[in-house]
């Protein structure tokens, strides 16, 4: 694995005619894409990133487009994008959802990849994810997270499971708020994972069609849950997870890591909620399952 710190390649440049057709405006387009059009489009969210973006944007493999959704930075970051070939969607409503939903309605490729702007996270794996995809709509054991066996079936949601590369990847803390968190997920809706990471990959139409509402810290959360209630199969991978560049927003302070409990929180309520009034709880199967599967991370 490759860390942040490496040289930054030039990536590629955006076609003219790919003018995002989301609710939030492009800044401006650039040159022609090299390998237009692109397989897949990857949505940063970006809030103060500037020192990040250079090796991030470095780090796409050809084909892959970067859509980096400027959530009001008062930094380069917008700039820097643009110097580094990306697209720049911006997103005035403040939250990580809000900036991850606009990159998604800007995306044109039938792949849409999510993954951090900070330097956490590499890129480079991102074909590896979208292998795992179901090359074509098809139905799958609902519920459950398959590793390693996903492309047997294919998966409609390929979630990246953060592995850290060094001790100053994860804090202690969001680690075990993050474990308490797949558990509180296996509980409520019977999905097995391990980790809710941000750096995923789906089919456009699929995520479309989610009807996603959540605009800050809860939008990972509500992506699973929804793909989970269409039964659709959710995979994870391992990927690596290193330091981030610059200042940490969520995990490494008290407001962020109480806003991101607050938002889990009521999604996961909603999910109690709503299956005890269907009388749709799930019960024996999902729970051996979770309990099977036990976390080892
Ligand atoms: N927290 C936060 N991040 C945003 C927002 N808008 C865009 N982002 C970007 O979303 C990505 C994830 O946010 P991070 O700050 O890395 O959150 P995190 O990884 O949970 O926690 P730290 O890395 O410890 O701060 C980054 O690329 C941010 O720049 C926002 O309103 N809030
Ligand atoms: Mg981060």
């Amino acid at each position: 694995m490759s860390g942040p710190g490496g040289p930054a390649a030039p990536p590629d440049a955006v076609p003219p005619d790919a003018t995002p057709l989301g609710d939030a405006a492009p800044l401006d387009g650039a040159a022609p894409l090299r390998d237009f059009p692109p397989l897949v489009d990857v949505v940063l969210p970006c809030l103060n990133e500037a020192d990040a973006l250079p090796w991030v944007l470095g780090r796409l493999p050809a084909g892959y487009r970067a859509i980096v959704v400027d959530n009001g930075s008062t930094d380069d970051s917008a700039a820097v994008a643009r110097a580094h070939g990306a697209i720049v969607v911006t997103e005035s409503r403040r939250g990580f959802g809000a900036a991850a939903h606009a990159g998604l309605l800007a995306a044109t490729a039938e792949t849409v990849a999510f993954c951090d702007a900070d330097a956490s996270m590499d890129p480079s794996e991102l074909p590896r994810m979208v292998a795992l995809l179901a090359p074509a709509v098809r139905e799958v054991t609902p519920g459950t997270v398959t590793p390693g066996t996903a492309t047997l079936t294919g998966a409609r949601l390929v979630l990246g499971r953060r592995r850290p590369t060094s001790r100053g990847s994860w804090p202690l803390h969001a680690r075990l708020a993050n474990r308490a968190l797949s558990l509180l997920i296996r509980l409520r809706s019977g999905v097995v994972l391990h980790d809710l990471g941000p750096m995923r990959v789906a089919r456009r139409a699929d995520l479309l069609a989610l009807g996603l509402i959540d605009r800050r810290s809860g939008y990972p959360l509500e992506m699973v849950l929804r793909t989970n209630e269409r039964g659709w199969s959710i995979v994870e991978t391992d990927t690596a997870y290193s330091p981030r560049v610059g200042r940490s927003k969520v995990t490494g302070t008290v407001q962020g890591t109480i806003g991101a409990i607050r938002d889990m929180s009521r999604l996961l309520s909603a999910v109690k909620n709503s299956a005890v009034q269907n009388g749709a709880v799930k019960t024996s199967a999902a729970m051996n399952t979770a309990s099977k599967n036990g976390d080892d991370g």
